[in-house]
């Protein structure tokens, strides 16, 4: 395919990739240029984001989109998950290594501060889910560095700053911090003052789909690319991905997504945000889209589970492959055993299995006792919870859920894709597996001009990717499971 070249750097937790797109004005291809992995740095004892390494990862990536396709190269844009943040000193350098969000520095810290404010004026405020590793709490867990800091940038930020200099925050990640306003559209900064921490170091918000500068002089020389835009697409992975559900109904309310890799992020789309009671008994969040719409959603733990039982059964030195895993988990028996997926004590355990082990054990259940039994236990849980929150999003809206789109790299797990049918009772189209590139992708073509819509965009999907159906089988047990309330 020959078209404008658009390239997403897409950082994840477990791994990164510069991606590039290929857009002909109606089809879009895309091609992985560079991969790596990502993890924690651990520092004494503390879990950091390796930065300098990630950056120099998506040195070699733009390298290679350069020698690949040259003069071709339109744009390019930069997402990562939410809630982490770099401070930048007066010199725009980082005042430390910044933390990664599973760093257990906030231990507690969310309980703290909910006694000190509410949580009904925090939600009032904000619309966030209550997460313990939100910004906010990460605020109040190192404020003694606040001080020192002229800028705080969310992590996609702080590579656009390394790109072009821009230290613009975009939107949709913004949403993810627990301290800016969904009504308002600007920093929650009352709700900041309420915590005594300062809000000096808050810069201007853009929306996706802004220019932010060029690539500056010495990226250019080290990569080979030319003097090209730098745009913000939606930097938040989830708004990226959300972006290009190959839906057919934006505007309505009547499908959901998961978004599916080391979180499933689990929502339906709307014109604004749904600050009801329902939706803070929910424990539901609204955090910010593309042409500022709202994704109303709930972060369900997500394929984390199996990723740390895998890493776990190396350590044992059992070292099977994701494919083996599955099928063992496809032989083993349905719904023996189930977990809350969402417990905190699944956010960051030492040993997953045995996590889990105790928590059936706990709960007076069969313990998982086999790879293919733990790995079933986490699949069947996950399916259930995401019954559960297509429950809530339906009570929340009003609105009846009549599909369900799995995007992102969980999209490929064939058994947890039929799974979240016949658990919901709802047919499931799953892909596109690279959602997130492409949404980052599509918001750059738009800028240069090739596309109108959110709706335009999505045809595009529709128009390049196929998807794979998976239709609810009748399962009575289903129903059993979720009326016993684990
Ligand atoms: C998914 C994601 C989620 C966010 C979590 C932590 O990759 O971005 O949306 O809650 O990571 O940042």
């Amino acid at each position: 395919m020959s078209g404008r070249v658009h390239l997403a750097v897409d950082l994840g937790a477990e791994s990164g990739r510069v991606v590039a797109g290929v857009f002909d004005g109606r089809r879009v291809a895309l091609e992985e240029l560079h991969r790596f992995p990502n993890g924690p740095l651990e520092i004494a004892g503390s879990w950091r984001w390796d930065v300098d390494r990630l950056w120099s990862e998506i040195g070699r990536g733009l390298s290679a989109a350069a020698a690949r396709f040259g003069a071709a190269v339109a744009s390019v844009g930069v997402d990562t998950w939410g809630v982490d943040y770099v401070l930048l000193s007066k010199s725009g350098e980082p005042v430390e290594p910044p933390f990664h969000y599973r760093d257990r520095r906030t231990d507690g810290v969310m309980d703290r501060a909910t006694r000190a404010v509410p949580r009904a004026d925090i939600f009032a405020a904000t619309g966030v889910q209550f997460l313990p590793f939100n910004t906010l709490y990460q605020l109040l867990a190192s404020r003694e560095r606040l001080a020192e800091a002229d800028r705080l940038l969310l992590m996609p930020d702080y590579f656009h700053q390394r790109l072009c200099g821009s230290t613009a925050v975009e939107f949709t990640n913004a949403t993810t911090t627990q301290f800016f306003g969904p009504t308002t559209r600007t920093w929650a900064t009352e709700l900041l003052q309420r915590f005594a921490l300062p809000t000096h170091m808050l810069g201007d918000v853009v929306q996706p789909g802004t220019i932010l500068g060029t690539l500056r002089e010495d990226v250019r020389r080290e990569t080979g690319l030319g003097t090209i835009p730098v745009v913000a697409p939606a930097t938040h992975d989830t708004a990226a991905a959300v972006a290009a559900v190959p839906t057919a109904h934006t505007g309505k309310a009547n499908w959901a997504y998961i978004s599916s890799g080391t979180w499933s992020l689990v929502g339906v789309e709307l014109p604004a945000a749904n600050l009801s009671p329902l939706a803070f008994a929910g424990n539901l969040t609204n955090e910010g889209g593309v042409d500022g719409t709202y994704r109303l959603l709930k972060n369900v733990m997500g394929l984390w589970l199996v990723q740390r039982c895998r890493e776990a059964f190396r350590r044992r030195g059992f070292d099977c492959d994701y494919d083996g895993l599955m099928l063992a988990a496809e032989a083993a028996e349905p719904l023996r055993s189930r977990i809350d997926p969402d417990d905190p004590r699944f956010l960051n355990p030492p040993d997953m299995p045995a996590e889990i082990a105790a928590y059936c054990r706990d709960t007076g259940q069969p313990v998982p006792d086999t790879a293919g039994r733990l790995v079933r236990c986490c699949l069947d849980s996950l399916a259930l919870q995401y019954r559960r929150v297509v429950g809530v999003l339906e009570d929340v809206t009003g609105e009846p859920i009549e599909v369900i789109h799995i995007v992102g790299g969980g999209s490929r797990n064939r058994l947890l894709n039929q799974l979240t049918a016949d658990a919901t009772g709802r047919p499931v189209l799953a892909g596109p597996v690279e959602a997130t590139a492409l949404g980052n992708v599509l918001v750059q073509a738009r800028v240069a001009g090739d596309l109108s819509s959110l709706a335009d965009l999505r045809r595009v999907v529709r128009e390049s990717f196929a998807v794979t159906a998976f239709d609810p089988r009748p399962c009575p047990e289903w129903s059993e499971a979720a009326r016993s309330g684990r």
